[in-house]
């Protein structure tokens, strides 16, 4: 079915930024998507075009909006594309912009249209969004629901306060469904809310970027244990695990690590070496229950990866390591500096390019956990991905905020809709092919 009209026009993010909506429109109805947008960014990712300039404090993106809508909207038309040829309609335009970052067109730009065509074809299909990534990808079926990695306590870029992680995500393992996974992870979310106003004070309870609680504390172990006590008092020890995002690369500093990086006064003196990082995640996986470590070092630093690999049980998560981009995967693999595969769909800028990365990360052996941004939207895209790609995990944010609970709201439906072949992937959530 051809396409009769492609529009876009800028909207606001989760934190009033503009952002690109795409919509695309066949003869079945009218698709759309909303790019997200990261914080904590990887330097090695597609490029975001933003318009600079004071408008916005720079942040506008007009100059994507009429990319959109004057050049490849109407070279996409021209071309007659099947829109279900997915592969085909983003290989057009990774070649209409034609520069290795999508620098020229903005992948912000690309993204909106791709997921937009992708929501159409599935229209054409008259299949759930889910279902027809399942078949662009050739996942095995389409069952399975991630475990959500609930984002509870926000630090780091995403937050204010002094701590340098940026993530502590609770992982309800433990549970027998999707939607007793998010009734776990609610009750403690609001237990940690409630034990972090008690010890820190009312505003401990404010939440950061992702929807997680954010008190000003110095230390992971005061998160960790403020987390502990949460699922202990809950009575869910022992089935909700928990997962760490550093984002490293954000205090990453003249070849070292720089926990106090939030203060303009820190301490050089103190700033830590790969060696004693990977020696402090020692300890706390050690301590805690700790499952997931993700960009445990910085998007260049791969010596620190290969020599932390293999130190620990937990699973190593590439982020800003790997952006996504499967040459930068393909090192990765070969230097074994992690086993799983972050996924974000706009470090890359194409539907097909994520479904690629992340087909070459389970041929790999790796496991893939399928992720949103700190800036987001109401747009629900990831949701459907996680269970298309049979990711087995998704993070998403805290069970808090609109633009978090969007994509769990929709994992909660598809959930009913696939009705008694549901699978949750829970425990085996790192062998999900195998569900
Ligand atoms: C991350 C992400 C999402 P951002 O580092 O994994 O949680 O943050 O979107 O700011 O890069
Ligand atoms: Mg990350």
């Amino acid at each position: 079915m051809p396409i009769s009209e492609v529009f876009s026009r800028y909207v606001y993010d989760s934190r009033g930024n503009p952002t690109v909506e795409v919509e695309v429109t066949t003869e079945t109805g009218m698709y759309r998507a909303i790019v997200p947008s990261g914080a904590s960014t990887g330097i090695h990712e597609a490029l975001e075009l933003r318009d600079g300039g004071q408008a916005w404090g720079g942040k506008g993106v007009l100059n994507a909006v009429s990319n959109v809508n004057d050049i490849i909207g109407p070279a996409l038309i021209k071309e007659n594309f099947d829109i279900k040829d997915q592969k085909a309609v983003d290989e057009f335009m990774i070649k209409l912009d034609g520069t290795p970052n999508k620098s020229l067109l903005g992948a912000n730009a690309i993204l909106g249209v791709s997921l937009a065509i992708a929501k159409a074809a599935a229209g054409e299909k008259k299949i759930p969004l889910y279902a027809h990534i399942a078949y662009l990808a050739g996942s095995k079926h389409a069952v399975v629901l991630p475990v959500p990695f609930l984002n509870v306590l926000n630090g780091g870029a995403h937050a204010g306060g002094h701590l340098a992680i940026q993530e502590f995500m609770i992982a309800p393992v433990g549970a027998t469904s999707f939607h007793q996974a998010m009734q776990m992870g609610s009750e403690v979310y609001h237990i940690l809310k409630r034990l972090a106003m008690t010890r820190y004070g009312q505003s401990a309870g404010n939440v950061g970027d992702e929807g997680g609680v954010a008190p000003d504390l110095t230390t992971p172990q005061e998160a960790l244990d403020l987390i502990c006590d949460s699922i202990e008092e809950a009575g869910y020890a022992g089935k909700i695990k928990i997962g760490i995002d550093s984002a490293s690369s954000e205090f990453f500093k003249d070849g070292k690590y720089d926990m106090d990086f939030k203060n303009p006064h820190s301490d050089p003196s103190q700033w830590l070496t790969g060696e004693q990082l990977a020696e402090l995640y020692i300890n706390l996986v050690q301590s805690y229950p700790i499952i997931l470590l993700e960009d445990p070092f910085a998007e260049d630093d791969w010596a620190a990866w290969s020599y932390f690999y293999g130190k620990v049980d937990t699973q190593i998560v590439a982020d800003d390591l790997t952006v996504t981009n499967p040459i930068r995967i393909q090192r990765a693999i070969d230097c074994k500096a992690a086993d799983t595969l972050l996924v974000k769909l706009n470090q890359i800028g194409t539907l097909s390019e994520t479904i690629e990365a992340a087909n070459m990360a389970f041929k790999a052996g790796w496991n893939v956990f399928v992720s949103h941004r700190s800036g987001e939207t109401e747009d629900t895209t990831i949701a459907d991905l996680a269970v298309g790609l049979q990711a087995g995990q998704i993070k998403t944010g805290a069970p808090s905020r609109s633009e978090r609970l969007a994509k769990l709201n929709q994992l909660l439906r598809i959930e009913q809709e696939i009705g008694d072949k549901a699978i949750y992937a829970g425990i085996n959530y790192r062998s999900s092919l195998n569900l």
